[in-house]
């Protein structure tokens, strides 16, 4: 797949990413770039340094009971990775993902969420658990449901290792409330959720791909069967027109304009 990577996305890709809500931008992070990023995710995993997620307090499928088991304290991610340092934050603010995402919102001035993703995902083969269907904004609290999240991966992420399941077009459906559980994820179980399910794809990607989805775009991951851990970096940003609700969770941290 190519991409634009100088001047933005071309006319193409812009209207697969409005049909399907996700696009993937090939080698858009150098290999240099990658190792340095591995590297730094490296010293941040050893030992691990908060803020962060246990896989234990989320507890989902696969994840150790409890944290004082053996590997309760597996990390699921690291939290503020945009204030992690200079090679985070710079990646955050690396023009061709901020033009990218600017395009992809329908252009103008962007700025980067702080309160959501803004974190390195950590996906470990033993203890890694598996995430359920959701919209992420269904988390979240904008006066308009329209942010990206740039998804760059530092190794390979297939099925194998847990990568991200996505429902091509799922971003344009109107759900109703009540085809999501209490905890938000869509419902497996019913007919009419599994209808849009069956068209689920595999998102592949090798180390520098990004992946860029719409906030409203159903999404899922499975357990890391491989040996290696899969680490990502994850940023959401938004237009700088739409506000966060206050008082949300969402309005918690401010937005860094770009
Ligand atoms: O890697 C995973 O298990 C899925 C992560 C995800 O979908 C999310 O954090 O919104």
């Amino acid at each position: 797949m190519q991409t634009t990577i100088d001047t933005g996305l071309g006319d193409t890709r812009l209207a697969e990413f409005q049909r399907d809500g996700f696009l993937v931008a090939r080698g858009l992070a150098s290999a240099a770039r990658c190792d340095a990023l591995h590297e730094e995710i490296d010293r941040c995993l050893d030992p691990p340094l908060g803020p962060l997620e246990l896989e234990a307090e989320l507890g989902y499928p696969g994840a150790p009971a409890s944290v004082d088991e053996t590997g309760g304290r597996t990390p699921r991610r690291l939290l503020h990775a945009y204030s992690r340092g200079p090679l985070f934050r710079d990646w955050a603010r690396e023009p061709v993902v901020t033009r990218a995402v600017s395009a992809l919102m329908g252009g103008g001035p962007v700025a980067l969420v702080q309160a959501h993703h803004n974190c390195i995902m950590t996906k470990y083969p033993q203890y890694g658990s598996q995430t359920g269907w959701h919209q992420d904004i269904r988390y979240w609290s904008f006066a308009s449901p329209v942010l990206v999240n740039a998804w760059l991966a530092l190794g390979p992420e297939a099925s194998e290792q847990g990568g991200l399941q996505v429902v091509p077009g799922s971003h344009r459906e109107v759900f109703a409330i009540d085809r999501f559980d209490e905890a938000l994820f869509f419902r497996p179980d019913l007919a009419a959720n599994r209808e849009l399910l069956d068209r689920a794809v595999d998102v592949e990607l090798s180390r520098g791909d990004v992946l860029f989805f719409h906030c409203r775009l159903l999404h899922a991951a499975g357990r890391n069967q491989s040996s290696r851990v899969k680490r990502s970096l994850v940023f959401t940003y938004n237009r700088r027109d739409n506000p966060p609700v206050a008082g949300s969770r969402s309005a918690r941290l401010a937005q860094i304009p770009l």
